[in-house]
């Protein structure tokens, strides 16, 4: 098996991706890359750099010297983030990005990860069952970056080949590995307060309704993305994948379905308008077509597996 690296692998998603990676293909095999000098006590099951995305040249040297075939890159500053900081969300969202697809234009790597995001669509895409082709005009940074490097994707693609593979993740909720910076983090925040309090105190409004997805799925369906024969990957912008929506008053019920003295009360900040911007649910059918995609978490299931796990 040819190696594998994972740029962004201390996040949200790099951490659950490299421990499922490694559980399918061996340890030594999946490579953790991140800023950060030590290798985080989950990560320490097999090899790990400290390498940052950005430093074009240093990337390059260990992709082509260590000989690695697949790169799934995922340093990026997410939706709140970005806004705060536009001008290095936008550098650290793209520039990572060409130093990988140049290095598969150049034949050292076969196979590409980037993840795309909801945030590509915007207030005048149609918001429910938000379809896979359709109207796209973000509002947000972070959208923008993501909607320009979907189009950079799709072009190394049918210009030189490129097998680049992309999902547009909607919120992600999970208990190993915590999100930062995100609009969707109250989603997996609520559980930590639900548990240590019994109080929680939303940054968005009680209807706000998102597309959201449990961890595993996202990871599974990453993996099974990436496992898919290159031909039935019709798409190389970036696929629509949908978990579960709620809105944080339908997630507060659940809760309290199990933890009946939960109480949420709402406050909501600027995150308010990028949510109101996001669609509420989403049309995988693209993804289900092609590669056979399916979640297997709903609402209910997902509350219950991050009520007996969040510590
Ligand atoms: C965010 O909220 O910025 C992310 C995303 C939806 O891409 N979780």
């Amino acid at each position: 098996m040819s190696k594998i690296l994972v740029l962004g692998s201390c996040g949200q998603i790099g951490t659950e991706l490299v421990l499922a990676l490694r559980s399918k293909y061996g340890n030594e095999t999946v490579v953790a890359a991140d800023l950060k000098e030590d290798c985080p006590l989950i990560l320490q099951n097999g090899p790990y750099i400290q390498l940052d995305a950005l430093q074009r040249e240093h990337v390059r040297n260990y992709i082509i010297e260590h000989q690695i075939k697949e790169v799934y890159l995922l340093a990026a500053l997410l939706s709140a983030t970005a806004e705060k900081n536009p001008d290095f969300a936008w550098k650290l969202n793209m520039e990572g990005l060409f130093t990988i697809l140049d290095l598969a234009k150049e034949g050292y790597l076969n196979k590409i990860f980037w993840p795309s995001s909801i945030a590509v669509f915007g207030p005048t895409t149609p918001a429910d069952q938000t379809p896979q082709h359709t109207v796209m005009e973000p509002t947000t940074v972070y959208g923008i970056s993501k909607q320009a490097g979907e189009r950079w994707c799709e072009y190394y693609h049918n210009k030189f080949g490129v097998d680049v593979r992309s999902i547009r993740y909607p919120g992600l909720i999970s208990y190993k590995s915590l999100p930062g910076g995100g609009t969707t983090d109250y989603a997996v925040d609520i559980f930590y307060k639900a548990k240590a309090s019994g109080n929680f105190t939303c940054f968005l409004g009680p209807d706000t309704m998102l597309p959201m997805m449990f961890m595993d799925d996202a990871i599974r369906g990453t993996i099974e993305l990436m496992e898919a024969p290159a031909d039935q990957i019709k798409v190389r912008s970036a696929y629509n994948l949908a978990g579960c929506s709620f809105s944080p008053s339908e997630l507060a019920s659940e809760i309290q379905a199990l933890q009946p003295d939960f109480k949420i009360a709402y406050e909501p900040d600027f995150r308010q308008e990028i949510a109101d911007s996001w669609p509420n649910s989403i049309d995988d059918s693209a993804a289900q077509k092609d590669w056979g995609w399916k979640a297997k978490f709903d609402t209910k299931a997902m509350v219950q597996v991050m009520l007996e796990n969040v510590k």
